[in-house]
């Protein structure tokens, strides 16, 4: 175990007014990205390879591999998409990331947009948070007015545009193809993989889509080393990471550590769960990942270490419930969500998705009906693995978890309401 609490990114988020250029400058902001624009792009592409960072978006695809395998035809335009589509529940690390220190992420579009040859370069933002939108609006004008964007950057000869894009408030188009289509212009869906992004993306031309925290994560690699940045983590998870902590937390919020921390050491160093209750479930990588229990607690929070205790890492969105909550209910208000988000274009999703919901509505009312159980689990082995995209195997997976670990629960609900069983819930207004 490495250092408890590892403040890279959020290092300044607590300064005054540190979205600033001026403050981020103060603090070595862009000073990294001075010293690369003089030297050669391919050994920063290098460089991130060599760092082991893996995609903090969900995935955990390497980064610098990704950049790699973009089409090696340089006559071709080639465009660096950030995805700042943040929606996941539980989520909330991009957003306060962007708020706090957006020069942070555009001083990582440009070394990574200049690493991979890109001149033009996209943040596609959710639609609905209109602060964080003015936010990086104001942070890209102040960029272009010191001479960090547009032409012949700093004297060093290199172009890149940065423009910022709303998206219109869907979730799927925070799958990176469908954020390509909405992108352009269309009706968000995504498209059918392969080619790649990295092939084929935005206007049919090669394109990277990277998360907010990976490309954040860039100046920080390139001005201190590939062995600072491997010195933390655990092997094939390095570095640190945000972790956001919410629900039934003393402390609610977003704590950066190195990948492998627990979630026993994180309500450790945070103050633990709420005042005179209990852990019941969690997740470790927002909705999308099968919910863990108390049996969890010492599951090191990297890539490989959750996907061994049967969960994915994803988001690292830790939404945490004590025992005063109806897992029934947390999971339809969920699949209500992905009820909601499902972009229609396959039918296991569009229609699954739908019939989840009222089963398990009807269950949270204690009007389940014998066989229900068995019907959720039918329904969810014909979603998952048979959805054209990831929110189809997203939405069963707090389903099918939360009937292993509480189906006790479930079978309650064949008699008694969610809000009978736990009363302290009845006043919660959804
Ligand atoms: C070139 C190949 N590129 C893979 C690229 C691919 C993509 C990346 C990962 O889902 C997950 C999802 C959510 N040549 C390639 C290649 N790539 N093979 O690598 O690809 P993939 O398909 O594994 O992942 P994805 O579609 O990016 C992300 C989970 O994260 N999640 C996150 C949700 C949060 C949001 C949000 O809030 N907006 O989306 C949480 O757990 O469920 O499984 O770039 O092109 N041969
Ligand atoms: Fe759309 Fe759902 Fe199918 Fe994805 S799985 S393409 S969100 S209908």
């Amino acid at each position: 175990m490495t250092d408890p609490i590892t403040p890279v990114l959020t290092a300044n988020w607590a300064d005054d007014r540190a979205w600033k250029i001026t403050n981020f400058e103060r603090r070595g902001g862009y000073a990294t990205m001075r010293k690369a624009l003089r030297g050669n792009p391919d050994d920063i592409a290098a460089m991130i390879k060599d760092s082991q960072l893996r995609g903090r978006g969900g995935a955990g695809f390497p980064t610098g591999l990704k950049w790699s395998l973009l089409d090696k035809d340089l006559s071709k335009p080639r465009y660096l998409v950030v995805n700042a589509d943040e929606s996941e529940p539980g989520a909330c690390k991009d957003m306060p990331l962007m708020m706090a220190s957006p020069h942070t992420l555009v001083e990582g579009v440009i070394i990574s947009s200049f690493a991979f040859h890109a001149h033009y370069a996209f943040i596609y933002v959710r639609g609905e948070v209109l602060h964080v939108i003015r936010r990086l609006q104001q942070a890209v004008a102040e960029a272009y007015s010191s001479g960090y964007l547009g032409r012949n950057i700093q004297g060093s000869g290199y172009d890149l545009e940065l423009i910022v894009h709303a998206g219109a408030g869907a979730y799927i188009c925070g799958e990176e193809t469908a954020l390509l289509d909405s992108l352009e212009g269309r009706r968000g869906q995504p498209r059918l993989k392969p080619p790649f992004p990295a092939v084929a993306g935005l206007y049919g031309a090669p394109t990277v889509i990277n998360n907010v925290e990976s490309i954040s994560t860039v100046p920080a690699i390139v001005g201190n080393g590939i062995d600072w940045f491997t010195s933390m983590g655990v092997d094939n998870g390095k570095g640190m990471g945000i972790m956001s902590l919410s629900g039934h937390v003393a402390n609610p919020g977003q704590v950066e550590v190195p990948l492998g921390t627990t979630l026993r050491q994180l309500l450790e160093m945070t103050g633990g769960i709420r005042e005179g209750h209990q852990l019941k479930f969690w997740t470790p990588g927002g909705s999308s990942s099968p919910i863990f229990t108390d049996e969890h607690l010492d599951v090191p929070l990297d890539y490989d270490s959750v996907a061994k205790a049967g969960s994915m890492l994803g988001t690292r969105s830790l939404q945490i419930f004590d025992e005063t909550v109806s897992v029934v209910r947390a999971v339809t208000r969920w699949l209500e969500f992905y009820k909601h988000e499902s972009c229609g274009k396959c039918t296991p999703c569009r229609e699954g998705t739908w019939w989840l919901v009222q089963i398990l509505k009807r269950i949270e009312a204690g009007q389940g009906q014998e066989g229900d159980i068995e019907k959720l689990l039918d329904l969810c082995d014909n979603i998952g693995g048979k959805s054209f995209c990831a929110l189809g195997d997203a939405a069963v997976t707090p389903v099918n978890s939360a009937i292993k670990y509480f189906r006790d629960e479930f079978e309650a609900g064949y008699h008694t309401p969610a809000w009978e069983l736990f009363p302290y819930e009845r006043n919660v207004i959804y």
